[in-house]
């Protein structure tokens, strides 16, 4: 079995994905849109089911799309999808609330610059912090490390990504909520998470200049190729 995750140049919607699948060895291979299709994105767009990435393809035949779809798939690839419906529903409440937070925040962290990433960053802090606030009550409200136990699934490498990328817009707004701090520090120490986060490509130059570091050459982030 092969799997291909198809995106983009920015850290956003493909991260959880490949958090998971490094955490739970499955092995898969990144390509960027203009890579995968040998084509720019405009004429791409159009032939996708819902003209978005990310996109995952199975096999080389079945394409899922939709972030939340590709996780799913993801933790019954790994064997860690929850067999009770309840709590798989509530998991999956948690998730779609944590990708929520994907929009205004991933956008402005990998495209905003100058004084619209300053306006951006002013204007989205209520809605970070009450969504953080809803995510770190769902943890309190638990009795293991992470949402439903102490296996980490979807929502939970949803969750942390998006709580990383708010470090990039003002690290304070994360350690307000200290049951989230020891989330992050419960994820970080998962097997295979470490190494993950040391090899992506570094993000640089956030709401001046946005760039993503691969193989040690500094890209613009974006949906075109350079
Ligand atoms: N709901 C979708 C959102 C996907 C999405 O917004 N993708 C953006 C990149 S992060 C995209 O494809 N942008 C290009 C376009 O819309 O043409 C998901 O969760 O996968």
């Amino acid at each position: 079995m092969s799997l291909k995750l198809i995106y983009f140049k920015m850290r956003a919607l493909a991260e959880a994905p490949q958090m998971l699948m490094h955490c739970y060895d499955i092995d898969y291979q990144y390509l960027m849109s203009w890579e995968h299709f040998d084509d720019v994105w405009a004429n791409v767009k159009p032939t996708i089911t819902f003209q978005q990435l990310p996109m995952l393809e199975v096999d080389g035949e079945a394409q899922i799309c939709q972030s939340v779809a590709i996780l799913q798939y993801l933790e019954n690839r790994a064997g860690i999808a929850i067999s009770d419906p309840v709590k798989a529903a509530q998991a999956s409440a948690i998730l779609q609330s944590a990708q929520e937070l994907f929009a205004p925040l991933n956008p402005a962290i990998n495209f905003a610059i100058g004084d619209d990433f300053m306006a951006k960053k002013e204007a989205m802090r209520p809605s970070l912090s009450g969504r953080f606030s809803d995510l770190a009550r769902c943890l309190e409200s638990g009795r293991g490390k992470f949402f439903t136990d102490d296996t980490a699934r979807a929502a939970e490498f949803a969750t942390y990504h998006h709580l990383d990328l708010s470090k990039l817009l003002d690290p304070s707004l994360v350690q307000e909520f200290p049951r989230l701090m020891a989330f992050i520090s419960d994820m970080e120490s998962l097997p295979g998470m470490a190494s993950y986060l040391s090899k992506r490509p570094k993000l640089i130059d956030v709401g001046t200049a946005p760039k993503l570091v691969i193989e040690d050459v500094a890209h613009p982030t974006g949906m075109k190729k350079t």
